[in-house]
């Protein structure tokens, strides 16, 4: 394939409800999407940074940027055959692993489309339904997250994850263990503590939480070793990951038990499936974690859930979770045993809903190859 052109948009969405965790509040996303013009083929991505530099380095300004300046100059005019020889064409910028991932699942989708298979398929997935449970931010009061929990366990998610910091912590998982005894919960601090807090975050051992997700540094792999040693309840680490040989240093340090694999934060589903392979070989659990997507980003995190190592419920729910009307049709639905089913069709396996998303674009950006260069 050759792409001919590569669009760049960024879409305000409004959340349903607003998503707190230890680093802020957001309420109404900024969501970049691009496209690629092929072949009489059009393939989406999304790139999941941000607003803020908060999560990690990345913003959908700074991917903006890199992506118009750099990222996409690089894919227009080699031929491509597959999605895998994406992460050599953009090698030579370093980081900005968002939006390199954008790109590159744009090249998969485009690449399941000519071959006619469905994008699980062609990642090598092998379950045809995957199992979901939702991520719960900071709310105003511990009486609005339990009535959160009571929606989301009647809606059949087979896993509560609350987001926690100092003073968001003890007593909330203290009234949701009283109501919820057996529920599979977990907590996601976002790096909330260090480890002058160990002996604290011992104490959330007797909760039987599934796992503490990245409590201490973003960066940090030593400390959370030290603290694994220290914990009954296993880490899992989430921001730390960005690529496979960070998880083979954090399986070898013993600084996790599990892996959340989120595409865009390793770069990409080839580095997402060399996550996951590396963590299966040591038998190490891994899910896919969310970035609060729109319906492409969310189609794609269900394509990669498809893998047989996906073996605990994500953060991958229902669409209408976070939109009143979202970007895909179907939209992303949960059945009531708390699972998503994946299809046959080729591609992505839901339509873009292409009018919606032009009236939600504020800012749009084609880029082609230049004239000079071309051949
Ligand atoms: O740490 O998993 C995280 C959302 C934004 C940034 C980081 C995280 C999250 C979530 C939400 O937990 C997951 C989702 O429902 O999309
Ligand atoms: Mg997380």
């Amino acid at each position: 394939m050759q792409i001919e052109a590569i669009t760049l948009r960024e879409l305000h969405m409004p959340l349903v409800h607003f998503f707190e965790t230890s680093f802020g509040r957001t309420t109404e996303r900024r969501v970049m999407l691009v496209e690629l013009d092929l072949d009489g083929i059009t393939a989406w991505g999304e790139c999941v940074a941000g607003e803020h530099p908060y999560y990690s380095e990345e913003a959908l300004e700074t991917a903006w940027y890199v992506i118009q300046a750099e990222l996409a100059p690089a894919l227009l005019g080699p031929e491509i055959a597959s999605g895998k020889e994406v992460p050599a064409l953009l090698r030579r910028v370093r980081g900005h692993r968002m939006a390199k991932a954008a790109l590159e699942n744009a090249v998969w989708e485009a690449q399941a489309q000519i071959r006619k298979l469905p994008l699980w398929k062609l990642l090598g997935g092998e379950r045809k339904e995957i199992p979901c449970g939702v991520s719960l931010g900071i709310q105003d009061s511990p009486e609005q997250l339990l009535d959160k929990i009571s929606q989301e366990l009647n809606a059949g998610y087979q896993r509560i994850k609350v987001k926690c910091k100092p003073g968001w912590d003890i007593k909330i998982f203290e009234r949701i263990r009283e109501r919820w005894p057996e529920i599979l919960l977990s907590c996601d601090a976002n790096s909330a503590y260090t480890i002058s807090d160990a002996e604290h975050i011992k104490e959330f051992d007797r909760f039987n939480l599934l796992m503490i997700e990245q409590p201490l540094w973003s960066d940090d792999f030593y400390f959370h070793s030290k603290l694994q040693k220290q914990l009954k309840t296993s880490i899992c680490l989430d921001e730390a990951i960005r690529n496979v040989r960070d998880a083979e240093a954090a399986i070898e340090l013993g600084s996790c038990r599990i892996i959340n694999v989120k595409v865009g934060r390793v770069g990409g589903f080839s580095e997402a499936i060399r996550v996951h392979d590396v963590a299966r070989e040591n038998s190490v659990p891994v899910w896919c974690g969310g970035m609060l997507e729109s319906g492409i980003g969310r189609a794609h995190n269900v394509a990669l859930s498809t893998l047989p190592n996906f073996s605990l419920p994500g953060d991958v729910s229902a669409s209408k979770r976070y939109w009143r009307e979202d970007v895909i049709e179907p939209e992303v639905i949960v059945s009531q045993k708390g699972t998503i089913t994946v299809g046959n069709e080729p591609g992505r396996g839901y339509e873009v809903r292409a009018e919606l998303i032009d009236r939600l674009t504020v800012r749009k950006k084609t880029i082609r190859q230049a004239a000079a260069v071309r051949v």
